[in-house]
């Protein structure tokens, strides 16, 4: 009696677990982020572009659902992009102010929990393809495979930061300022220099190569996979390859979208090759707003206020689009929401566990399975050289934002609105400019002296001061000492530096 029981009972646990692997080995999806670098608002197709040629992301974006608000979390690239894989803002990710340069000494703190990680912990197969900009270290200690990601095939930062000798095939020069006292980008596969300088002309294929064969290998072996896919485009200087040079009429900076676009199209045919298209929930966004100071060879916030390194909604307010076929429902959502929602998010998806730290982030599971609300109602607005004497430059509750400070970029030079140039210097605003982003999404009409809106003025200002006061800045790892050692060669030690690092 008593050992049918015990037989019965371990027969029948044994069942569940059975069971429970079996149907958590079918469903738990894969997750790909494609992540674009300093794209507008107002720079797709499906977000209005009128010569832009992005025929796989407005794919995306009339098959799945498309994002009228969502903020990328900073807009700076190494601040974004360590918001975005930990669900933190950046004083508590300790990536501020401002961005990790070649010879940084500083990096991702190794504290904070990555949403690779995470997927680690669920037994995902993980890749970065792509620009990583979060760091290198004096013994590489800050690239990718020491943050939860199996493999690593990228440049560790914005090509803009080494000679750009070529962008386009087959010869063409490189528009813009490029650095020419750095060595030339480095190509890592891992922790290994591959090539030096990279050859921008080919860059994009090998990306593609790398990115599809990680989503065929690991599909083949029954593996769950996150790839996030950052992409150098569409960062100044732009380039691409033989078959974009001169594909579009929007000059170089189309032709650079336009290779974007066709290494996501890359990645979904793969999805689909594979037979995981239906399992995998793909996510394309981008790290900040546009920049503005390459005149028509830049980027377009659409109807959005200035762009890239201000707190503008131009600076931040990016395009996204969730795409899941039979999970998420196409369409477009003005719900409140940001990269700093995707940890918490998929974390939740997987049934992964949440690191025991505050996040910034919120669970929008709702907004992209059931078409219901966001639980995010504000957002904070962090300036890109952000400092804790001015923690918080803007706030948005609801449809309202106030900003207490604004200041122009580097990044929005020659822009025709003198709010964004380098020139509009650090201003305090008291009251603050109060604008309602339902009715003036462009940041025009300043309500704050209209007596209307004393209360929501009153409301806003009591978010920012408790936030403000809870806000634990974690030490500046972008202000580190630099050393000249750090920044990569793949001939260390040689001599004359920069030329010598060339492999
Ligand atoms: S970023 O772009 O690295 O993608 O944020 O390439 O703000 O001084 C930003 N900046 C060079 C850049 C300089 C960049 C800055
Ligand atoms: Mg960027």
């Amino acid at each position: 009696m008593f050992l049918s029981r015990t037989v019965t009972i371990f027969c029948t646990t044994v069942l569940i677990l059975l069971s429970q692997t079996l149907c958590t080995f079918g469903s738990v999806p894969n997750v790909v982020i494609l992540f674009a670098d300093d794209l507008g608002y107002g720079d797709l197709g499906c977000y209005g572009h009128p010569t832009s040629h992005t025929p796989n992301i407005d794919n995306l974006a009339v098959n799945g659902l498309r994002f009228t608000q969502f903020y990328s979390a900073n807009p700076l690239c190494s601040p974004s992009r360590a918001s975005l894989l930990t669900g933190r803002l950046p004083p508590r990710t300790g990536v501020w102010p401002g961005v990790f340069l070649p010879e940084s000494t500083g990096g991702l703190p190794h504290n904070e929990t990555t949403l690779a990680q995470i997927l680690k912990g669920k037994g995902y197969a993980t890749a970065i393809v792509g620009k990583w900009h979060l760091g290198i270290g004096r013994n590489q200690e800050y690239l990718p495979i020491h943050y939860g990601f199996d493999s690593y095939y990228g440049i560790p930062y914005s090509q803009d930061f080494c000679p750009c000798l070529k962008c386009f095939y087959p010869n063409d020069p490189c528009f813009n300022q490029c650095d020419l006292y750095y060595t030339g980008c480095p190509l890592f596969k891992d922790d290994k220099i591959i090539e030096q300088p990279t050859d921008f002309t080919k860059l994009e294929d090998k990306y593609i190569e790398h990115a599809t064969n990680f989503i065929a290998s690991s599909a083949s072996k029954g593996t769950p996979f996150f790839l996030y896919y950052a992409f150098n485009h569409v960062h100044h200087p732009q380039f691409a390859g033989k078959r974009y040079r001169n594909s579009t009429s929007r000059g170089t900076f189309g032709d650079s979208l336009a290779e974007l676009d066709n290494g996501v199209g890359m990645v979904m045919q793969q999805l689909q090759k594979s037979g995981v298209e239906g399992n995998t929930l793909v996510i394309f966004t981008s790290d900040n707003g546009p920049s503005l100071r390459n005149e028509n060879r830049g980027g377009n916030g659409g109807l959005l206020k200035c762009g890239k390194g201000t707190t503008y909604e131009g600076g931040q307010r990016v395009p996204a689009i969730a795409y899941w076929p039979g999970k998420i429902q196409p369409g477009k959502t003005m719900e409140l929401t940001s990269t700093l929602d995707l940890l918490p998010t998929i974390a939740n998806l997987v049934n992964g566990t949440l690191p025991n730290v505050t996040l910034d982030g919120v669970d929008i599971g709702p907004v992209l399975f059931e078409k219901g609300k966001s639980k995010r109602d504000t957002f904070f607005y962090i300036f890109a050289y952000a400092d804790p004497k001015y923690p918080i430059y803007a706030v948005r509750h609801k449809q309202y934002k106030a900003h207490y400070y604004t200041e122009g970029s580097s990044n929005c030079d020659f822009t025709h609105d003198l709010d964004c140039r380098p020139t509009a210097n650090r201003t305090a605003h008291n009251p603050p400019l109060l604008y309602d982003l339902n009715s003036d999404p462009s940041e025009q009409y300043d309500l704050s002296s209209d007596p209307n809106y004393a209360s929501v003025l009153k409301e806003l200002d009591e978010i920012r001061r408790k936030f403000a006061a809870e806000l634990d800045w974690a030490p500046a790892e972008i202000l580190k000492p630099s050393d000249p050692n750090v920044e990569p060669c793949c001939n260390p030690g040689c001599s004359p530096r920069p030329s010598c690092c060339h492999c």
